[in-house]
């Protein structure tokens, strides 16, 4: 009888801990309290006791009846006040919900990847005016005017002289003007041309890079971007070197990779070639040392430019340049 007053002090302050609102407690209160109540059966059935545990049981029993009575008010008020301030139904030690976190742009994500390859070769950083003049954008590279190029269709003008900057180039030229060489360099930044489909967007990303010294050799071309490629995509990425054309150099060469969707099989994304064209690179046409003031015999160097989207695009199979630009948070966060 005695450890019974016990199990059922034990149990009842339990479930009053527990009650989340009044209601919960009103049924507590009287499952123990009421009528019918587990501590009024307990105190009928007394009678039924041996003469000497009477008297104790009797006193337990009233003594918890006080002690419940006295704990059922303090739960009420308890709940009331949390009631009060509006915190029905909350559990204030649960954790709170995480803030979201920001992330950089995809592409200045890879922007950052690819200059980092580059700085670990020893190349610096050269920036340089988004708005350009026609002399550093066009005139210093060895596009003369009336060259294709300078196209009203591609290139934006500010005025007869001055454009957004179509390439990242004209970085190079205002650093040979007043550095001698060695020079290693990378120009990333905006460039602009009116252009506008699922490959082309009116403002997008490059990095450009340019070495110059004694008996740079196209070999020298070939081992810088060929370990770039091979930090940029992985060891194992196939890569060629085919002629093109650009007027700042001479030879110059287009660099394809094995097609990263089919492995060179060809499929819709390599147009059924098995190769993607990656970058653009040449030896630096002496024309464009000429006009920095470059002694050609004793100077030769390489560069390349890198366009950031195209190099995105390809790494994370992304299939329209526009979702860079759409600020979609949900593509945005994926990277
Ligand atoms: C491409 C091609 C290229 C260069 C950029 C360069 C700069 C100087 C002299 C000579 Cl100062 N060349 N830059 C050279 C070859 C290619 O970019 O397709 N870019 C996305």
């Amino acid at each position: 009888m005695q450890n019974n007053i016990i199990d059922i002090e034990k149990e009842a302050f339990e479930s009053i801990e527990q009650a989340g609102d009044p209601d919960q407690l009103e049924q507590l209160s009287i499952k123990y309290l009421g009528r019918k109540g587990v501590l009024t059966k307990f105190l009928r059935n007394i009678s039924s006791l041996p003469d000497d545990e009477r008297p104790s049981a009797g006193k337990n029993a009233n003594i918890l009846k006080g002690k419940l009575e006295a704990a059922f008010k303090e739960a009420l008020s308890k709940l009331e006040a949390v009631d009060a301030a509006g915190l029905t139904g909350i559990d204030v030690t649960l954790p709170g919900r995480p803030a979201k976190r920001g992330s950089f742009h995809p592409i200045t994500q890879v922007a950052k990847e690819i200059s980092d390859i580059f700085l670990r070769l020893g190349f610096d950083i050269a920036e340089s005016p988004e708005v350009e003049t026609d002399y550093y954008n066009f005139e210093a590279l060895n596009i003369p005017k009336y060259h294709p190029a300078r196209d009203m269709q591609d290139t934006f003008y500010v005025s007869e002289n001055i454009v957004l900057r179509t390439h990242t180039s004209p970085s190079q030229p205002r650093v040979m003007e007043s550095t001698q060489p060695p020079v290693r360099i990378i120009s990333p930044g905006k460039v602009f041309r009116c252009d506008s489909d699922i490959t082309h967007t009116p403002m997008f990303y490059q990095i450009e890079g340019l070495m110059v010294d004694k008996n740079i050799s196209f070999g020298d071309l070939k081992g810088i971007l060929t370990t770039f490629v091979h930090q940029f995509f992985d060891k194992e990425t196939s890569l060629r070197f085919r002629p093109s054309f650009f007027p700042f150099t001479e030879p110059s060469a287009e660099v394809d990779i094995r097609c990263v969707m089919c492995k060179g099989e060809g499929c819709r994304i390599c147009s059924k070639t098995g190769w993607l064209e990656v970058l653009g690179s040449g030896m630096v046409h002496p024309a464009v040392f000429e006009n920095v003031g470059y002694d050609t015999d004793q100077y030769t160097g390489f560069a390349f430019g890198i366009g950031i989207e195209r190099m995105a695009m390809l790494k994370y199979g992304i299939d329209d340049i526009r979702k860079f630009y759409e600020n979609d948070i949900r593509f945005l966060g994926q990277f």
